[in-house]
């Protein structure tokens, strides 16, 4: 049984989601294989107004990983209301919107657009709050580098969503203490955490001895970050177990590729887990990886995903 709960009434029927950003809103991913069968479809985290998003080239690949610096391109909220959103329904997928913003007002009005949508209730199973896309230069600040502006993000947005939506603050690697945030955002009124983001980094072109991204930063994804985000995952699980920060679900991502790998999230501490850069390679990776997972657990005598959540704390 690979059902999960992700609080608030969510039941997914299976824990392994879609990371933002990396099959866009879906349509091409549907071609090949049915994504209502996902566990949950996260969409291209989405602003305000349509972006085309940083120059050219905003991509870069490492030995064991994938850079990117996209910057946020995308339709806009009102697009996305108007065409991502009916087409979503019509497939019968349970989608995750993915919301950003410049500004924690914006943030908040993107969530209102998308709350009044008249596909909102039937096909939006939760909102992932960007606050730490590495990409977009809000004054030099990364929302979830800093607690008060994490805090202030979700303040702002709580209030437009109903309560049966989870609101899963979407956080960085690249600070010190991320319980800290974790404490911040939840306290804020995030519902739920969803870890990791990218993590920061540059590539430098050798022959011309110049920055290979056109943004210069970019944010490292894929296997060379599972660590970073089992590390992250088992942190925030740990302080909540102890209780010194909110108890809340939280949705593991970064470098699962394999069902063994959505299992390591998983014993971290993550209720459900969601494959990203996979998807370039494999874009089938989805499908695979819960059946990856099932079959595990099946092999080791567990009959319930949720009852492996966290263990790995019970040593
Ligand atoms: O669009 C991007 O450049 C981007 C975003 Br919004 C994000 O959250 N994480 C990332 O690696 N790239």
């Amino acid at each position: 049984d690979l059902t999960t709960d992700l609080g608030h009434g969510v039941l997914l029927p299976n824990p392994v989601l879609t990371a933002s950003g990396c099959a866009a809103n879906g349509k091409e991913l549907h071609r090949l294989e049915d994504i209502a069968k996902i566990g949950a479809f996260v969409t291209k985290s989405v602003k305000r107004d349509p972006q085309s998003g940083r120059g050219t080239p905003r991509m870069a690949e490492t030995p064991s990983g994938m850079l990117n610096s996209i910057g946020l391109q995308g339709p806009g909220i009102h697009a996305f209301v108007e065409h991502d959103l009916p087409w979503l329904r019509s497939v019968g997928a349970r989608a995750i919107v993915s919301i950003a913003g410049e500004s924690s007002a914006e943030f908040a009005e993107v969530a209102r657009a998308l709350v009044a949508a008249p596909d909102f209730d039937a096909t939006v199973a939760a909102i992932e709050v960007n606050i730490s896309c590495p990409n977009v230069a809000n004054r030099g600040l990364v929302y979830a580098c800093d607690p008060a502006s994490s805090a202030e993000v979700l303040r702002l947005v709580v209030p437009e969503v109903p309560r049966s939506t989870p609101l899963f603050a979407k956080l960085t690697p690249d600070v010190t203490d991320i319980t800290v945030i974790a404490e911040a955002a939840l306290s804020a009124g995030a519902q739920g955490l969803t870890m990791i983001n990218t993590l920061l980094g540059i590539r430098i072109d050798t022959e011309r001895m110049r920055p290979h991204l056109f943004g210069l930063t970019g944010g490292l994804s894929g296997p060379a970050i599972r660590p970073v985000a089992v590390r992250a995952i088992w942190q925030v699980y740990a302080a909540m177990r102890a209780g010194r920060i909110p108890t809340a679900p939280i949705i593991g991502v970064g470098g699962v590729r394999t069902g063994e790998d959505a299992l390591e999230l998983t014993l971290a501490g993550a209720s459900a887990v969601q494959v990203g850069t996979a998807i370039f390679n494999d874009p089938l990776a989805p499908w695979r990886v819960a059946r990856e997972l099932g079959d595990l657990l099946h092999a080791r005598g567990i009959p319930r995903y949720a009852d492996v959540v966290g263990v790995a704390h019970d040593h």
